[in-house]
């Protein structure tokens, strides 16, 4: 088999995706996700312009050399654009080979070893009433884990939280920014202010209800061991990207101070960003996502060197995934013996029309189907109906004008 023809598709059914189309002579084709919030075209620029002509005539079959040659033949290893360029190339040929063996994926990865993929949903509210409201409402969707976001006093916009109606304006479109947001942030006010909101959240749903917490890199270590050790009563499932990611050495601290379970991982995209943090036990949960990792072979390596120090997976699954990117993290969910957990927010009703998939959701849980390959199929007109709309993540600023981490 040979690949003949590869396209980038960039479509915005109200957030922006980039998807890798790679098409074989024997009529079989794959499909992967290299959308890379906020600097969409960068990763379809890289695509286009320096990997689709390398692929073409190459045997699709040869994902770990096709991985290797784009990874070490750059020369310029690492770094999100790379990654997830490279992802959606590796996912795009599981597909293929799945496909060519009329097996869903997750045959291909061992099997599985679970009959299905448990998730948890988000909930915000900018103060503790809208957020039970938004617990309850993901509650009775049947999520059986909650991530929980809430306002703090005196903040005017914080990461994660909305009220229900501003989600879905989020969702259809209508929250899509020409130029970042600028949030506010006060460390103080927001350690003060979380270990009330889980007191309150335990007081009013009770003590087994699985609850996490995202502090999205904001914290120093000191003041990350600080909450961990506050939220103790609380016995959260994780907390969450309590420090900025890159210095893996101060997870040290925060762990030799805290039984509340650690995860981070969302902006790593390889092995080497989670070396100290795996070898020295320092985290729970390993959180990087199909597409921001270099696809589903460095991911399904990295589970398994987890595995030996008792640390889970918990695919990265927000919003700004594609169904693509979901679809092949759900695959490898169904099939690692340390999945621990998937973040699922779902998409909005259009962006499951432009990407027709197999996978389900139901009371709380995913399974991936059994269509042979990833189990997605791109409706190319409805794609190109909505075409990209330039979009920003927010930035953070302290309250005397200092940029802060968000
Ligand atoms: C978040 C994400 O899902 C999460 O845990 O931290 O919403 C993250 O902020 C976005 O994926 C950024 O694009
Ligand atoms: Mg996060």
């Amino acid at each position: 088999m040979k690949i003949v023809d590869a396209n980038v598709v960039v479509t915005s059914p109200g957030r922006n995706f980039v998807t890798l189309e790679i098409a074989t002579d024997e009529g079989l084709t794959g499909l992967g996700d290299a959308t890379l919030n906020g600097r969409e075209l960068a990763v379809a620029s890289y695509l286009t312009d320096h990997v689709v002509p390398l692929l073409l005539g190459t045997d699709p079959h040869r994902i770990e050399d096709t991985w290797q040659y784009l990874y070490r033949g750059a020369y310029w290893r690492r770094g999100p654009v790379t990654m997830a360029a490279i992802a959606a190339v590796d996912v795009a040929l599981w597909d293929i080979k799945a496909k060519a063996a009329g097996l869903p994926l997750y045959q291909l990865l061992g099997g599985a070893s679970r009959e299905r993929v448990r998730t948890y949903g988000h909930a915000g509210g900018r103060d503790v009433p809208e957020l039970f409201d938004s617990i309850r409402a993901r509650l009775a969707e049947g999520y059986p884990a909650i991530r929980v976001q809430t306002g703090v006093p005196g903040l005017t916009k914080v990461y994660g939280v909305r009220s229900e109606a501003e989600l879905a304006e989020e969702s259809a479109g209508r929250g899509r920014v020409a130029r970042p947001v600028v949030e506010d942030w006060d460390t103080d006010a927001y350690l003060r202010h979380i270990p009330r909101v889980f007191e309150a959240v335990r007081g009013e749903f009770g003590p087994e209800l699985p609850l996490l917490h995202d502090a999205h890199h904001r914290l120093t270590p000191i003041q990350a061991a600080r909450l961990g050790k506050e939220l103790e009563p609380y016995r959260l499932f994780w907390l969450e990207d309590c420090t900025p990611a890159e210095n893996q050495e101060g997870l040290r601290l925060v762990r030799e101070h805290t039984t509340t379970p650690l995860a981070i991982g969302e902006v790593f995209n390889s092995v080497h960003d989670y070396r100290t943090l795996v070898d020295e036990q320092l985290i729970d949960y390993v959180r990087s996502a199909v597409t921001h990792f270099g696809g589903v072979s460095p991911l399904k390596k990295l589970f398994d060197y987890a595995a030996q120090h008792q640390i889970k997976s918990a695919i990265h699954g927000p919003e700004d995934i594609s169904p693509v990117g979901m679809a092949a993290a759900i695959h490898l969910d169904l099939a690692v013996h340390n999945f621990g957990i998937q973040e699922f927010s779902g998409h909005t009703a259009l962006t499951n029309e432009v990407f027709r998939h197999a996978y389900t959701f139901a009371d709380g849980y995913l399974h991936p189907g059994e269509e042979p390959g990833i189990g997605v199929e791109l409706d190319r007109e409805l794609a190109a109906a909505h075409p990209y709309a330039p979009s920003y993540l927010p930035v953070n600023r302290l309250q005397d004008g200092t940029v802060h981490d968000w």
